[in-house]
């Protein structure tokens, strides 16, 4: 009997450690799950490089296959400063933005071949304004140098240059606008670009780099990464079911009270930008929507308080998801985000159609760059990020998914038909020459703009 006993623990036992045997290794660093973008709240910060027993970023959860309009979360208007030396790893509360509306295309599904991945090289964080990048392209920068991206999203210049301003952001990578970029530059609070690093930057379109150049003479400190125009997004039907002839090619649409009021129940978004609305509204008066004469700023008051009673939100990355739901009727918005609308809403099959449209009175085009702050703690990582988002592929990828004008011109061959010849992506020739450009602020003529603007969305 006790023999039995015996010969039955020895084959159990030898079962078990079989089965351990069998087991698989963990995951090395180089899976999708480790190359995957973190937020600063998610990530280990520092230059702690991932570990098959430290992923970079197991936390992040999985992007959802078909993203549910409904559910997609509007981009926070904040996110905590990282601080790249000291901040531990903590547990996230939701998924970055970017993250938690991607689409992961069939390719970064796959695991990639292990021979293709880099070995562990450190982080990059990265600033980016909400819903613009493609993650797919995060993840493979991720593989090929094996620099981990940490990623955060704002939805405001405001929101960006006050971190600036403040300093010891902990980021590598911004992306302001032009208008902002020229004063920050003044302000010292970015480094210069070593070109020799920056071999991609042959790519780069010479109209966009020239025009560029106006808020960064020489070209010094930033390369364009995506340029638009702000214009009107509106859900096609609704506005037709309310005014049959509705000016959705005009300002009027917006500017004219009596126009603006009929759209009121049905739902109206403005950017949460004085530096957008106060010159269109000027633009629209016929003024000079460049004007930093603080008489002329205040002319656009009284317009921008006549629609203030119909307007439903200022908010500068909601108004995606409420055009794609057909929550509102209409959005001042910009050219991509609204065409992700259009995107969001055939994806969920919803009946919704977003129409965008340039008005014919001319619109602002701007211009969104890649810079390095002063302190930035790892530049020679925020170097290559600014070399891998220039190649043209990788510039063609991100055009092609979030629906912004590339400053690669060598990405524009790479591109499908449908998104060259798309005007509201690739403005024409024609519309080209109606569109205005807004020079940066001083802070006299900024202060007036903010004045006006705390008054308007007061209601005072
Ligand atoms: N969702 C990305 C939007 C980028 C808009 N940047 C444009 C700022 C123009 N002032």
């Amino acid at each position: 009997m006790n023999k039995k006993i015996a010969v039955a623990v020895i084959v159990i036992g030898l079962a078990i450690m079989a089965y351990f045997t069998l087991l698989p290794a963990p995951p090395p660093a180089s899976t999708p799950e480790a190359a995957a973008p973190a937020t600063m709240e998610t990530a280990a910060a520092g230059d702690m490089p991932a570990t098959p027993e430290t992923p970079a970023a197991p936390e992040t959860p999985a992007a959802p296959e078909t993203p549910a309009v409904a559910e997609m979360p509007a981009a926070p208007a904040e996110t905590a400063p990282p601080d790249a030396a000291e901040a531990p790893a903590a547990a996230p509360e939701a998924a970055p933005m970017d993250t938690a509306m991607a689409t992961p295309p069939a390719e970064s599904a796959a695991p990639p071949p292990p021979a293709a991945a880099a070995p562990p090289a450190g982080v990059v964080n990265v600033f980016n304004w909400s819903d613009y990048i493609d993650d797919a392209n995060l993840e493979a920068f991720t593989r090929e140098t094996g620099i981990k991206v940490v990623y955060d999203t704002f939805d405001s210049n405001d929101t960006l240059e006050t971190k600036l301003l403040a300093g010891s952001t902990g980021y590598d990578i911004v992306v302001p606008t032009g208008t902002f970029l020229g004063r920050q530059i003044q302000a010292g609070v970015f480094q210069t670009l070593d070109k020799s690093k920056l071999p991609n930057i042959v790519h780069q379109d010479p109209a966009i780099t020239a025009r560029l150049a106006k808020y960064d003479p020489g070209n010094e400190y930033a390369v364009n990464y995506m340029w638009g125009t702000t214009g009107i997004g509106y859900n096609v039907a609704k506005v037709a079911a309310i005014m049959p002839d509705a000016p959705v090619d005009s300002w009027k649409l917006i500017f004219d009270p009596t126009i603006l009021a009929k759209f009121k129940d049905c739902g109206i978004e403005v950017l949460d930008a004085p530096d957008e609305m106060i010159p269109a509204a000027l633009n629209y008066l016929g003024e000079d929507p460049n004007s930093k004469d603080p008489a002329v700023i205040k002319l656009a008051e009284p317009v921008l308080k006549a629609i203030r009673p119909f307007i439903t939100k200022f908010h500068s990355s909601q108004y995606i998801n409420d055009l794609a739901n057909g929550d509102i009727c209409i959005a001042v918005g910009w050219s991509g985000d609204v065409i992700q609308a259009q995107s969001r809403a055939a994806e969920a099959n919803n009946g919704v159609d977003v129409g965008y449209s340039i008005p014919k009175e001319g619109a602002l085009i701007w211009f969104d760059n890649l810079a390095m702050p002063k302190d930035a703690p790892h530049p020679e990582n925020a170097l290559k990020f600014i070399d891998f988002m220039m190649r043209p592929d990788v510039a063609a990828k991100n055009t092609e998914y979030i629906a912004y004008a590339s400053g690669s011109g060598d990405a524009k061959p790479l591109l499908p038909p449908e998104i060259l010849e798309n005007g509201a992506i690739y403005p024409s020739e024609d519309t080209l020459s109606h569109l205005y450009v807004v020079t940066p602020y001083d802070p006299k003529s900024q202060r007036v703009l903010n004045d006006i603007w705390t008054g308007v969305k007061a209601g005072l």
